[in-house]
This record gives structure tokens, C-alpha cells and sequence, in this order.
């Protein structure tokens, strides 16, 4: 069973929507035998105001410190509070989780899911000597520069700290002109979608000891050829941009009634060429569903860090103005 943290706005956000309980997302969890259970904690006030998480389910840190209002992007600052208030949250992870595997979720760049999440971490293994899993955000460019910066200086060690991690990037749907906020909502329901399709056993063994990105779509179960799902979920559906990138492995679980899908044999070799990756598919038949939900796994993403480390030029354009100009009075 895997229990999930939320640290950090993006992160609470995630589980919250988690606990957010409807037809099919009760029906999923009695298939795959298990709940989804997860605790959030930040440093903000707007944790109170999520809708699904019981309240005792909700950690609020850094009250003395920064006053219910977040830490303004202080990753040293969202470090320091975790250290020292980090039993309030071990607390409330004995009350809701079974131990054994946790998934800790955040938002890269703010400071307190990057600066948390390690300290966090580290703590977990040292009392449970748990498997370690993460689902993380990436900033968009569109947000400005500190959180890329942030996520320059600090993401690999937030990444390090698990055993396996999802990535998603806000970018790829700011950079098709989405809002912030709606882009945030489909990545929050990627997840939700995606980790109430795929059994926790399964999903463990995929993401161990990889970076990975995930996908999910759900559909009317109407006659479909498999390759018009991959092509659908690739166009509007997966939230990395896999340019570039030496993908690993494609896993698909497909939920959902199976005579709904044709042409698997085409459909695996088609996505096989588009991702220069192995291809796995995999049917759950439920015969009379009237929905098919995919979800995917795509493994060997790692380098999509490269992107977020900054160049000189651009560490440059977030100094101070009197530094910059010293430093060219120094080359000149
Ligand atoms: N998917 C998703 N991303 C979010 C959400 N809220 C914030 N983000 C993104 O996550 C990244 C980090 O932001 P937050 O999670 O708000 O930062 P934080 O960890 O709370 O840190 P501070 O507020 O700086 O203390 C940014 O790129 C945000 O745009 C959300 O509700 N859903
Ligand atoms: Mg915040």
C-alpha cells in the first residue's frame, strides 16, 4: 500500500483532489483492493481551505515563522521550517498510513515542497525504512525566473531523495497559451486519473529507480482503434516534453471494456516509433463498462532536468542590478 504526503500548495492540492471521492474512483480503488489515503501539509493558510482532505488529515507548519502565508519561494526558509516542526506532520502520517511505500508530492520551485520534501525524506527512512516515490511539478518559465532558479540549484537533490520519481511540466500547457490555474487544475487531475487507474504494486515496480512522466484519458467506451487513444493521450494528454529526450519504456493500463479497443498489434508499433521506446500494454476488461480509462507511464525522462538548469547568461538576468553592472565593470 502506498500512502501519500502532500508538501507544499501543488502537492496539498494533489491529495486533496485524491480524496475526493466519486463513482468510478470508488469503484477503481475496490478493484485494485485499497484506498487512497494521503495527509497534506504546508505553510500556507490556503491549506484550510482545500475541499476533500479531513482535517486531520492537514498539517499547518511555519505558523510563527511566516504567519499562514507560505514562504514566498524560500527554499532554505520552507527547509528550516520542515526541520523543526516536522513531528507535527510524522504525527498525522501514523494516524492515516500503513507504512511500507509513500509517495510525496510537490510543486518544484516554491519553497516549501522543495525545500520540505528532502527533510521529509530523510525522516521517513530513517523511521520506516519505506520504498520512497515522488510526483513532482516543474514550474513554468511564464511564472518567472526564481522558481526555475530554485529548481536549478535544488531539484536534483529533491529528486535524489526518492527512489523513483513522476515529473509533470506546467510548461508544456503555459507554452500552448493555457492559464496558470487551469493548467494547474489538469495536472492535479492527471494525477488524481492516473493514480486511481494503476495499482499501487504496479505502479511501484515501474517507477523504481526511474524518472518517469505519467499520463491518463478517460473515454466513452465506443468502438476506438487503439492507436487514436495513443494519439489522442500523446497530443493533449502527456505533460512532458519528450523532444530530445532517450525515452526508456511505454507501460498502458487500460481499464474499461475491452471489445471497446482494436488493433493493439498497430496501435503499440505505431507508439513504438513515435517515443523510440518498448512499448507494454495492458488490459483490466470490465465488460459493460461504459467508460475506458488509459493510463501511462513513460520512463527515461531524467533529461528533461537539463532544461530547468539555468545558462550563465540567465543566472546573470536574475542578479541584483548593481551586481550586474559591477560584474561588467569588472570585464570590462
Ligand atoms: N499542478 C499544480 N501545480 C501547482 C498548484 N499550485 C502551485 N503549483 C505549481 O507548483 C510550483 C510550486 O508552487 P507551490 O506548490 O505553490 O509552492 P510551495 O511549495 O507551496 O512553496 P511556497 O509557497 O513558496 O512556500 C509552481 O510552479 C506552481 O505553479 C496546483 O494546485 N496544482
Ligand atoms: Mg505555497
Amino acid at each position: 500500500m502506498l500512502s501519500f504526503i502532500g508538501i507544499g500548495g501543488a502537492g496539498c492540492a494533489a491529495v486533496d483532489a485524491m480524496h475526493r471521492q466519486d463513482a468510478l474512483s470508488t469503484l477503481l480503488s475496490m478493484l485494485s483492493h485499497r484506498e487512497t489515503r494521503g495527509v497534506a501539509c504546508d505553510t500556507s493558510e490556503a491549506l484550510l481551505s482545500l475541499r476533500h482532505i479531513p482535517p486531520e488529515c492537514r498539517v499547518l507548519i511555519g505558523r510563527s515563522r511566516v504567519k499562514g502565508h507560505g514562504t514566498g519561494g524560500d527554499v532554505e526558509l520552507g527547509r528550516r521550517i520542515m526541520e523543526e516542526e516536522i513531528e507535527l506532520l510524522l504525527r498525522a502520517v501514523r494516524r492515516a498510513s500503513a507504512g511500507g511505500a509513500f509517495m510525496l508530492l510537490a510543486g518544484l520551485g516554491g519553497g516549501t515542497g522543495t525545500g520540505g520534501t528532502p527533510v521529509v525524506a530523510e525522516r521517513l527512512r530513517r523511521l520506516y525504512s519505506p520504498k520512497l516515490f515522488g510526483a513532482f511539478v516543474l514550474p513554468s518559465r511564464s511564472e518567472g525566473m526564481h522558481y526555475i532558479r530554485n529548481v536549478s540549484r535544488y531539484g536534483r537533490e529533491v529528486l535524489e531523495s526518492v527512489d523513483g520519481c513522476i515529473l509533470l511540466e506546467l510548461g508544456v500547457l503555459t507554452g500552448r497559451g493555457e492559464e496558470l490555474a487551469a493548467a494547474h487544475r489538469e495536472l492535479t487531475e492527471t494525477l488524481r486519473g492516473f493514480l486511481s487507474t494503476f495499482s499501487h504494486t504496479h505502479l511501484m515496480r515501474e517507477l523504481r529507480g526511474k524518472t518517469a512522466s505519467v499520463a491518463y484519458l478517460r473515454l466513452r467506451a465506443e468502438r476506438i482503434p487503439l492507436r487514436d487513444v495513443f494519439f489522442r493521450m500523446l497530443r493533449d494528454r502527456v505533460f512532458i516534453d519528450t523532444e530530445g529526450l532517450e525515452v526508456e519504456k511505454v507501460c498502458v493500463l487500460l481499464t474499461g471494456e475491452a471489445r471497446a479497443v482494436y488493433g493493439e498489434s498497430f496501435a503499440r508499433k505505431w507508439l513504438m516509433e513515435r517515443l523510440g521506446a518498448e512499448v507494454e500494454v495492458h488490459m483490466r476488461d470490465m465488460p459493460g463498462s461504459k467508460y475506458l480509462s488509459a493510463g501511462m507511464i513513460i520512463t527515461g525522462v531524467e533529461g528533461v532536468m537539463e532544461r530547468y538548469a539555468l545558462q550563465k547568461e540567465e543566472r546573470r538576468k536574475g542578479m541584483p542590478e548593481d551586481i550586474k553592472s559591477l560584474l561588467e565593470d569588472i570585464r570590462l
